[in-house]
């Protein structure tokens, strides 16, 4: 059996975390993933307290494993979303997009058990001061917003530096990725891309069949410029973009033309207006599955590898 403290301490039974991913990661998709023994994470992304909240009941009418809240530090609902987590008293939270040190002690104090992603160590050792409990070292293969370091590079820099156990992301979509993420030194991973097509994930067809068909070079980075780099499938919207970007647009123009993309992919399936934010490891992921099936693959998988990795060595 795969295990490791991390599950200990959140009450899990399997060390795989769902990226809480922006305008996806609801509570269809969170319920069938903490159901399944992993961490069900609602993305409470650009939405208010009242969605959030919605969301949360939903979840808990479905199951009452762990699970948990991504709060996403750009957005205009940070504060009230911050507050929703210690009112309904949810297990964990994990942030993204930004530095969360603000709301630690309130969120400590209301006994929930903080996880920032982080895209560098140096963030990563101010927020093991400021009292997470873990953190999720995010590498540039991931889908959506990302840093400059990869996975391979990141992941074992962050567990070096800190004492608090250190989930893996991007480039992870099945046992090889997750064996490969525990031999860095992590104690988990949390995954996004292969859920885009789990059976119980919301998202639009259109997004689904676009991530099944996706090769190992589908993705491309647009917004470096911005400040705001994304990862997304490379489509009409991403071409326009990066042109502009590089022609030297201004960023407000820029930052016009991101505002409701996502939402135009994820919930409309507009190929040509939406921007399908999509992980390096999209080549990888070729069949849709329930979320069960997708978390017990990449489990039994790792196990698999990592009983047999001592036939390497001589
Ligand atoms: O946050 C993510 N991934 C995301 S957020 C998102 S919504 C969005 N849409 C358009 C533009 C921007 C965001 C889609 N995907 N992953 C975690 C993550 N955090 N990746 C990188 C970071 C990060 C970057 C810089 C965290 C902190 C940071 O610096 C903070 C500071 O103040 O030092």
């Amino acid at each position: 059996m795969l295990r490791s403290e991390i599950c200990d301490i959140l009450g899990i039974e399997k060390p795989v975390f769902q990226g809480g991913m922006a305008w996806i990661a609801d509570a269809s998709l969170a319920s069938a993933v903490s159901e399944a023994g992993g961490l069900g994470i609602i993305a409470a992304m650009n939405a208010n307290a009242d969605w959030l909240r919605g969301q949360i009941h939903e979840l808990r009418s479905k199951t009452d494993k762990p699970f948990g809240v991504n709060v996403m530090l750009m957005s205009p609902f940070a504060d009230e979303v911050a507050q929703v987590v210690i009112d309904e008293q949810v297990p964990v939270v994990v942030t993204g997009a930004g530095n969360p040190s603000k709301y630690m002690k309130a969120w400590r104090e209301a006994g929930i058990k903080v996880i920032p992603v982080v895209a560098s160590v140096g963030l990563a050792r101010i927020l093991e001061r400021a009292g997470a409990t873990a953190v999720v070292a995010e590498g540039g293969e991931s889908g959506g917003h990302v840093g400059e370091a990869s996975t391979m590079a990141l992941v074992p820099q962050v567990v070096d530096a800190l004492n608090i156990p250190v989930i893996a992301a991007g480039g992870i979509a099945d046992g090889r990725g997750v064996a490969a993420a525990f031999m860095l030194g992590a104690q988990g991973v949390q995954v996004g891309t292969r859920f885009l097509v789990a059976e119980e994930c919301t998202v639009s067809e259109e997004y689904k069949e676009r991530v099944l068909k996706a090769k190992d070079i589908s993705t491309i980075v647009t917004g470096r410029r911005t400040g705001h780099a994304v990862r997304c499938l490379k489509t009409p919207f991403t071409t326009t973009f990066a042109k502009k970007e590089n022609d030297g647009a201004p960023i407000e123009e820029l930052e016009q033309m991101g505002a409701g993309a996502l939402r135009k992919a994820a919930k409309d399936g507009n190929y040509d207006e939406g921007s399908f934010m999509c992980g390096q490891i999209a080549g990888l992921v070729s069949q849709r599955q329930t979320a069960r099936e997708i978390v017990d693959d990449l489990v039994s998988g790792a196990e698999k590898l990592l009983l047999e990795a001592s036939s390497w060595v001589a």
